[in-house]
């Protein structure tokens, strides 16, 4: 079973930011894929279990950036 959520995260402004993100986001307890797209901020994510918005919040905050909403 997977499941698939998209976020919205601010801030991201090159290539960079999107692989800092995508890492840490990668770390969280399984996680099989993140996919963002960086014109619109939107984060997919694709996982084993349904992740917190809580716990993602904390991910995009370590890497530098703002979840959305
Ligand atoms: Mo370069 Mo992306 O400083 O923040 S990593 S714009």
């Amino acid at each position: 079973m997977s499941v698939t959520a998209t976020f919205t995260v601010s801030g991201m402004t090159c290539g960079h930011c999107v692989s800092s993100v995508t890492e840490e986001i990668s770390e969280l307890d399984g996680v099989t894929d993140v996919s963002v797209v960086l014109d619109s901020g939107a984060v997919t994510v694709t996982s084993s279990r349904e992740l917190g918005q809580d716990e993602v919040k904390a991910a995009v905050t370590e890497a530098g950036y703002q979840l959305v909403g």
